[in-house]
């Protein structure tokens, strides 16, 4: 008798007791600061009960840190095309895209795709998620009031050491990346932006050198957006929406800070940012999924809205909004793009170069 009792009471008790819930899926994504709607992940969150963890870096030279160590942990990350995606297809770390279960794929830009199908054909591995270019972030009331004579169209402005000089006193900044900076500074010189040759990068660095002492810092870009948010930088080299970001933040702030992103009239670095999956992602079902909802167009119309950079879904424009999908500064005209170049992938030996270059452009010798 006492036994089926037993037995009965410890299975109630069973039944009872708090089961371990299913682990929920948990999405591991890796992301440049200000690069997202955090709207658009919770909905993520809400719509497919993956849990996502966010992490975010603020350079190339960051995220490939994280990554050429390996198993980095992530799912998803958001390499530019080149040179570090470029060197992640190259070097078999990322999956290939199962695009079954990217529906949404249809919606991507074409002929923006045949522009990274170059150096992953087919699209094999990355659909675009941003695009920009690197152009001036620049106070116009203040660079004004101090050399009205100088050209806001021309890196003249900044990389010409006298006129550095005259407008050091407002802050000058340049966001600390030798792998989008130089390219610029190459070009200003005349030189070819993906140079792997050592005098051009010794032309580099000297020009770099020269302007130094009158930088008031060389932050990382998420910490430069603020910076210029705050208007304690007045002309800064960066990533064209950052810029944007934080003239619209400067605006809501009311404290009279006036920000204009100004790119190079003689043509700038144009990016492309790639939605990728590494090969040993955790999760890569969940990589899938999330790249499918980004490409929906509503949903990277809010990324695009609240990040102010402009996405590669044409069906989305219409739903960005106005103040974003109507400003030039945003989505430039064709012809502004005409002269805009895209540089290519150094090989490993000059990468040295630029990395040491760049140590000691940031220290100052
Ligand atoms: C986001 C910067 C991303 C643009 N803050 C650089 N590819």
């Amino acid at each position: 008798m006492r036994r089926p009792i037993l037995a009965l009471m410890a299975s109630l008790l069973a039944a009872l007791a708090p089961q371990p819930a299913a682990a929920q899926p948990v999405l591991n994504v890796y992301n440049w600061t200000d690069y997202i709607d955090p709207h658009v992940v919770q909905r993520f969150q809400q719509e497919t009960g993956i849990r996502i963890r966010y992490d975010v870096y603020d350079s190339l030279e960051t995220l490939e840190g994280k990554l050429s160590a390996g198993r980095s942990g992530y799912d998803v990350i958001v390499p530019t095309s080149e040179p570090t995606f470029a060197r992640l297809v190259r070097a078999g770390a990322l999956r290939p895209l199962d695009r079954a279960r990217i529906p949404n794929w249809r919606n991507l830009d074409p002929a923006l795709l045949a522009r990274v199908a170059a150096i992953d054909p087919g699209n094999a591995h990355g659909a675009i998620y941003l695009w920009g270019t690197v152009g001036l972030g620049l106070r116009l009331d203040r660079v004004r009031a101090i050399a009205p004579e100088l050209d806001t169209g021309s890196l003249d402005l900044l990389l010409k050491p006298e006129n550095a000089a005259k407008l050091a006193g407002c802050g000058l900044a340049v966001m600390d990346s030798a792998t989008d900076v130089l390219p610029s500074v190459l070009r200003w010189l005349g030189r070819s932006p993906d140079s792997a040759d050592a005098a051009d990068l010794r032309a580099a660095e000297a020009a770099l050198l020269a302007i130094r002492p009158h930088l008031r810092a060389i932050p990382g870009s998420g910490a430069l957006l603020d910076m210029l948010a705050t208007g304690e930088v007045c002309v800064a080299l960066a990533y064209s929406g950052d810029v944007i970001q934080a003239a619209a933040r400067a605006r809501e702030a009311g404290r009279g800070v006036e920000l204009a992103y100004v790119p190079p009239r003689a043509g700038p670095h144009l990016f492309f940012d790639m939605l990728a999956v590494p090969a040993d992602a955790p999760n890569p079902e969940a990589a899938h999924a999330f790249i499918d909802f980004l490409l929906r167009p509503e949903v990277i119309a809010a990324v695009s809205s609240h990040v102010r950079y402009p996405n590669a879904v044409p069906a989305s424009r219409p739903l960005i909004v106005p103040a974003v999908r109507d400003d030039p500064s945003v989505h430039p005209a064709p012809a502004a793009l005409a002269e805009a170049f895209v540089p290519g992938t150094p090989p490993a030996a000059a990468e040295r170069l630029r990395n040491r270059l760049w140590s000691r452009f940031r220290a100052g010798r």
